[in-house]
């Protein structure tokens, strides 16, 4: 069968399987893509139907979680975990607590993670959990009730050899720590089974730091490529939270000024640069909404809505807030205003039409899976120092994350070009990342 028959066939089961998850069905459709070159190359793994294995999860958990609010009141969300490939290592990837929460969405995060993690070069299969749980306006005896309830479930299925959760949305420090409080008591163990732990109990040091660090480390990169460099760029990003805070800093340590900042209900625009200690009090301690920014920075304008950010010019545009937040029209504002490169902190922000306008108008784009994959990468790291029971230096991790961003630019770029698609980073990311699972795949036999 044609390469194109294969892809075309395996997603037709992908929709037939998996009804109205259209989020899982845009993050397969990209992928499945890509992968003709790769196919035609090795029909070893249509003959073996790697494709059709790689779309279906090993497991899906779905579970209760029943908890009481501080009035008493009773309340029911519902948990999840994918744990959807193995081939490379435990299961690894984050959870996301947003009340958008659904399986369509952690089976698209669970299957990017696959490529993402096989990208880092570091032994993690791919997996994701989440729950339809809003953590918004929660006490914080609510969320730990929440998430103890949460890990009361998801303990009997995950371990530091098997599945290994970490934040996402909505999932940070305070949740990470109710969690592994609440799997060590229930299985009597103290073993890296989350990542992202608070650094006096076996967290990694950069792990706060390392999605939008990395983002900036691999946009550095392309930026070198034509040539360039954040120096004195403009660049806008979208999101004030743990992704966007640090892709900020580092943006503005590599002397490029970042001029927004967003949440979900709107955008503020500071022409003078993002003061970013103004951002991390607001959003890292008192849990505030981004508004709050132009009642202590007169010069910053505050716009409710948060599609307007695509609408300031800048020359890099970094999406680092949810999936599907930059559509084809805010593409088309992008290029009108002479953007030259895109990277997507976020898993999925760009839609495939906003994709499609980037490379008609050669503007450098790099897809989440390469781009926001130092968070995942640290979490790796994290995972190595709690099996040798020591922790890294500062130094000694991030110019670890370093190395695996440019390792995953070169591969990506390179993979691009053996495969006939050069400058086309969603092609070479997910060819380089899909190859590498495929021959785990073929070698461990019919699993
Ligand atoms: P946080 O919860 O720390 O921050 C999320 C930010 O995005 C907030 O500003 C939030 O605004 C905004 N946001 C969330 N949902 C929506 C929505 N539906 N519409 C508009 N804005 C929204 O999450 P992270 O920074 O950790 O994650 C951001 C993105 O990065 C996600 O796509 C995540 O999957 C991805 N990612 C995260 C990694 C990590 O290590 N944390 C690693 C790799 C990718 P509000 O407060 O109003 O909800
Ligand atoms: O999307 C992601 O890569 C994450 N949320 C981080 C996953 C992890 O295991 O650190």
């Amino acid at each position: 069968m044609a390469a194109n028959n294969v892809t075309q066939a395996v997603y037709e089961q992908v929709l037939k399987r998996n009804p109205g998850e259209s989020e899982f069905h845009q993050a397969v459709k990209e992928v499945l893509d890509c992968l003709g070159p790769a196919l035609e190359k090795h029909p070893e793994y249509v003959e073996a139907r790697i494709l059709d294995r790689l779309v279906e999860p090993e497991r899906q958990i779905i579970f209760r979680v029943p908890w009481q609010d501080d009035k008493g009141t009773f309340q029911v969300n519902r948990g999840m975990r994918v744990e959807f490939n193995s081939a490379l290592g435990p299961y690894k990837g984050g959870i996301r607590f947003h009340p958008s929460v659904y399986l369509g969405i952690v089976k698209f995060l669970g299957f990017e993670q696959i490529l993402k993690n096989s990208l880092t070069g570091l032994m993690m299969g791919g997996g994701k959990g989440g729950s339809d749980f809003d953590p918004k306006g929660k006490s914080d005896a609510e969320v730990m009730r929440f998430c103890q309830s949460f890990m009361t479930e998801l303990c009997r299925h995950i371990g530091p050899d098997t599945d290994v959760p970490a934040g996402d949305i909505g999932v940070g420090g305070r949740e990470i720590g109710f969690m592994f409080g609440q799997y060590k008591r229930i299985r009597n163990e103290f073993t890296g089974v989350l990542t992202g732990k608070g650094l006096d109990w076996g967290g990694s040091l950069v792990r706060t730091e390392a999605t939008g660090y990395g983002l900036v480390y691999i946009m550095d990169e392309v930026l070198k490529d034509m040539g360039q460099s954040f120096d004195g760029k403009t660049v806008t990003v979208s999101g004030s939270g743990n992704v966007a805070i640090y892709a900020i800093e580092k943006v503005h340590q590599l002397g490029g000024k970042v001029v927004t900042a967003s949440d979900s209900n709107g955008l503020v625009y500071d022409p003078d640069g993002i003061k970013l200690d103004t951002v991390k009090q607001l959003k890292e301690v008192e849990r505030k909404r981004i508004k709050e920014y132009v009642t202590i920075h007169k010069n910053a304008k505050y716009t409710e809505g948060c599609t307007d950010v695509w609408g300031v010019k800048c020359d890099v545009a970094l999406p680092c807030a949810t999936q599907n937040e930059l559509d084809e029209e805010a593409a088309r504002k992008l290029v009108k205003n002479g953007c030259v490169a895109v990277g997507e902190g976020a898993n999925m922000p760009c839609t495939p039409e906003a994709v499609e306008v980037f490379h008609e108008n050669n503007i450098l784009f790099m897809p989440g899976k390469a781009a926001n994959a130092g968070g995942v990468a640290v979490s790796g790291l994290e995972m190595a120092q709690n099996s040798q029971r020591i922790g890294w230096t500062f130094e000694k991790t991030d110019s670890e994350l370093k190395n695996i961003m440019v390792t995953i630019y070169n591969s990506t770029r390179q993979a691009a070009e053996e495969y006939g698609c050069k400058g086309n980073f969603v092609a070479g990311a997910n060819i380089a990342g899909f190859t590498k699972v495929a021959n785990a795949m073929l070698a461990q036999g019919l699993v």
